[in-house]
């Protein structure tokens, strides 16, 4: 047990802010850094300290380990907070903190590296007793290869690559004329966007929904879970929306995910936040696909229907001190979570440049995580969200009125955003109806 007093955190924009607020809650000291295209951000004044690592280039500032180590020796921080992105899965980083004695606010390496080989995990998960989708053992070693898989799990399957996620290096194959072509050009494609272009096979699911479970772990080999998420609006394999209970699975479907995932945390010995991957197709089986070893972005409808702050837990969880027990939460309503990105509503094209109007919505059960406002300029160096717009409801109706009488609130000017297409989304009587799956937005 050592308790951690000041802690750095390696990320920016709203997830930067947002580890902030909690590390002061706790009565820590947090310590931000930033690039020079983020200088002027007001969140890095709500920090203890603000240390400039680097040009407005993600390689020069947010992923240059020896510029943020250099800012955490200098500061004499005792931990790193890395939130989503950036350098939150990368291992070398991970051992460079425990090489200057500074504690990663996260998993072990060891777990992060298992993880990170999609192939690998699913192995490990189908010893764990968790269902996968039948599909190759480990990798594919050839065409050859993966001609005999296919015709032993039969058409459609899909060819994914072992270090991907995010769809690259993904292909669908509908016959056995397509599979060379799609076997060489997934291979290809993931080589050249991991340096590893090694394949897994997989028979492919139409239309499923993506549903994943949020757990925590301790030091002490307790693993509790704070129910699913729905997070099946996607574009391009970006979310969209999340939404916490998935009202789409019946309750004894529910029972058997979380049971699964608890399950599943407690055999491969995970410690700290993390997130169970899930399929769901029309008939209510799941299936694992991957394990994120992170926090993500849509840890904030959790939190909304747990009513747990999961950054704190992740830093209690790294100093050493026991989790609270599964029968200590309460899963209560609903809660939605709208993406707010700098983006043309109607073809998400990028739009970055100055905030010259910002009204954001407030009330009863209604949250906004951002660390813009107004005359806040949207850098176009990073990610195009500006912030995210949650709300909780008695239940999903409820949920859906709140969040479209939030979003009719809203009002930002001089750049653009998706808040038109949230708006429409929640009017949209598939959306309403829960009607609808990742292929939804094509
Ligand atoms: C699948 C699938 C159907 N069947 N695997 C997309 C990203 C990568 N993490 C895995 N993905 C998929 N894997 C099988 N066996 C469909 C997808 C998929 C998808 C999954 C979740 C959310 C959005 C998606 C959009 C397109 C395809």
């Amino acid at each position: 047990m050592k308790e951690i007093k000041r802690i750095l955190v390696a990320n920016r924009g709203e997830i930067a802010l947002r580890a902030i607020r909690t590390i002061k809650e706790m009565g820590k000291e947090a310590i931000a850094v930033y690039s020079t295209a983020d200088k002027d951000a007001e969140y890095l004044k709500f920090a203890d300290l603000a240390i400039c690592i680097g040009g407005a280039k993600s390689n020069e500032s947010y992923l240059n380990i020896p510029s943020i180590m250099a800012a955490a020796d200098i500061s004499a921080c005792d931990a790193v907070f890395p939130g989503y992105g950036f350098l939150s899965e990368n291992q070398n980083f991970v051992e460079i903190c425990k090489y200057h004695g500074i504690t990663f606010i996260g998993p072990s390496v060891e777990l992060m590296v298992t993880m990170s080989d999609k192939s690998k995990a699913k192995e490990v998960m189908k010893k764990a007793g968790v269902p996968v989708v039948p599909g190759s053992e480990g990798a594919i070693r050839d065409v050859e290869d993966a001609k005999k898989i296919a015709s032993e799990i039969g058409y459609p399957v899909i060819v994914k690559a072992s270090a991907g996620g995010g769809g690259r290096g993904m292909r669908i194959v509908e016959s056995e004329e397509a599979l060379e072509n799609a076997v060489l050009s997934a291979g290809n494609e993931a080589l050249s966007a991991f340096g590893d272009g090694t394949l897994y096979m997989e028979k492919f699911i139409r239309n499923p929904r993506h549903i994943e479970v949020q757990v925590l772990a301790d030091s002490h080999g307790n693993a509790i879970h704070l129910g699913e998420r729905d997070c099946s609006l996607q574009r391009r394999h970006q979310k969209l929306i999340e939404e916490s209970p998935a009202t789409i699975l019946k309750e004894e479907t529910r029972a058997n995910l979380l049971k699964t995932a608890v399950k599943a945390t407690k055999a491969i010995g995970y410690e700290n936040a993390g997130t169970f991957e899930f399929l769901l197709d029309d008939e209510q089986n799941f299936y694992f696909m991957e394990m994120n070893t992170r926090l993500q972005v849509e840890h904030t409808v959790s939190e909304m229907v747990s009513g747990i702050d999961i950054i704190e837990w992740m830093i209690k969880i790294a100093e050493g001190k026991k989790l609270f027990s599964q029968s200590d939460v309460r899963l209560n309503g609903h809660s939605i979570e709208c993406r707010i990105t700098a983006e043309d509503p109607q073809k998400f094209i990028p739009s970055p440049g100055k905030i010259t109007k910002w009204i954001a919505p407030g009330g009863r059960n209604i949250r906004i995580d951002s660390h813009v406002y107004c005359n806040y300029t949207v850098s176009p160096h990073y990610d195009s969200m500006i912030g995210k717009l949650i709300v909780w409801g008695e239940d999903r109706s409820r949920a859906i009125s709140k969040m479209k009488t939030a979003l009719q609130e809203f009002k930002v000017g001089g750049i653009k955003t998706i808040i038109p297409f949230h708006y429409d989304m929640m009017n949209n009587p598939d959306f309403i109806e829960n009607r609808y799956d990742t292929n939804y937005l094509g």
